[in-house]
């Protein structure tokens, strides 16, 4: 707890499904511990998910990293689910007429802003961790946003046509070309980033945001030190089912978790994180009212199984979505 009697609540997150439940918990966090600035006295702790980050036309994107700011900051473009609100793409035609880039894959210009002062950081030998604190001090998101590592461990995909960017297979193939295996070259040699392992170490509460358990979450574990930080803290670790009656909320998740032999349902993903009690990762795993039935059974092997409704349709679904996610994890 802070010295105001308010909790330390780290989230572990990517996507958008991670970014919508992100400004959720910040809204439900100023309901429950507000202060006196209209914020809350809660300490929430992101810790973003940077598998998905590529370089492209010699710019370092960072898209998880910028949907969370860019949806904190209330500039994030909700309809289209990424980049920025009332943006323009004449940049991004002029790079299509060289032939530059991935035709793809659009960089609006606003967005581009973004790209280009975080590589002339990365270049003037910034970490991504300080690169990441210089573009969240332009609004005040209030959270903190930590990358998971600092090193680059851009996702892959190996698929029958040849292993490519996790990018050109989920936006160019749409996730359509059957997944063999996804891989993070170098994430065995990758270390947490500073500040990671002591907010996990002080947190009241660990939250996994209901994002993409094989590409969002999933790099995220897979950093060396992450996964044994969940397994010893000492706050409760809350997990949010991103699949909803055999269908991920939001996004493709169904197409990666087939790759990794995992069922599109809700038990099968709580199974995969495990129940702390016998090893896993999980105090509760929260699942929606539609997956009702599947709840007995996780309680049966050890895993707590509380059933609330999941979807987030807007700030206030989403606040009472993570309000229970904060009840469960630090009961009044
Ligand atoms: N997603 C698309 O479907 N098409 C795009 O052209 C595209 C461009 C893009 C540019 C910057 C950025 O930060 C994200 C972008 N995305 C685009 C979203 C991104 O590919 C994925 O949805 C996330 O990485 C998955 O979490």
């Amino acid at each position: 707890m802070t010295a105001s009697g308010a909790p330390r609540i780290v989230v572990l997150a990517g996507g958008v499904g991670g970014s919508k439940f992100v400004v959720g918990v910040r809204e439900a966090a100023r309901r429950r511990w507000p202060d006196a600035a209209g914020g809350t006295r809660a300490e929430i702790t992101v810790i973003a998910n940077t598998g998905d980050d590529l370089w492209l036309s010699g710019l370092r994107l960072q898209p998880d990293v910028d949907s969370m700011i860019y949806a904190l900051a209330g500039v994030n473009d909700t309809e289209r689910g990424w980049g920025r609100t009332g943006e323009s793409e004449r940049v991004a035609a002029e790079l299509h007429g060289w032939g530059a880039g991935w035709p793809w894959f659009t960089l609006g210009d606003l967005d581009l802003g973004a790209h280009i002062a975080r590589t002339g950081w990365l270049r003037e030998g910034a970490s991504v961790t300080e690169v990441i604190a210089r573009l969240a001090s332009r609004w005040p998101l209030g959270v903190r946003l930590l990358p998971m590592t600092d090193a680059e461990v851009d996702t892959h995909v190996t698929t029958a046509q040849g292993r490519m960017h996790f990018q050109e297979w989920w936006t160019r193939h749409r996730a359509s070309l059957p997944a063999q295996s996804f891989d993070w070259p170098g994430i065995e040699h990758s270390t947490p980033a500073p500040g990671v392992l002591a907010a996990m170490a002080e947190a009241d509460a660990i939250l996994f945001a209901p994002s993409n358990p094989v590409v969002s979450v999933g790099p995220i574990l897979a950093v060396p030190g992450i996964a044994a930080a969940v397994r010893a803290a000492s706050g409760t670790v809350v997990g949010v089912s991103p699949i909803i009656a055999g269908a991920p909320v939001r996004g493709m998740a169904d197409a990666c978790l087939a790759a990794v032999g995992i069922p599109a349902m809700a038990d099968a993903v709580g199974r995969h994180y495990g129940a702390r009690a016998t090893g896993g990762l999980l105090d509760t795993w929260l699942i929606g009212e539609e997956d009702a039935a599947l709840a007995a059974v996780l309680e049966a092997e050890g895993l707590r199984t509380p059933v609330r409704p999941l979807w987030m349709r807007d700030l206030d679904t989403s606040a009472r979505l993570a309000a229970d996610a904060l009840d469960i994890a630090l009961p009044a």
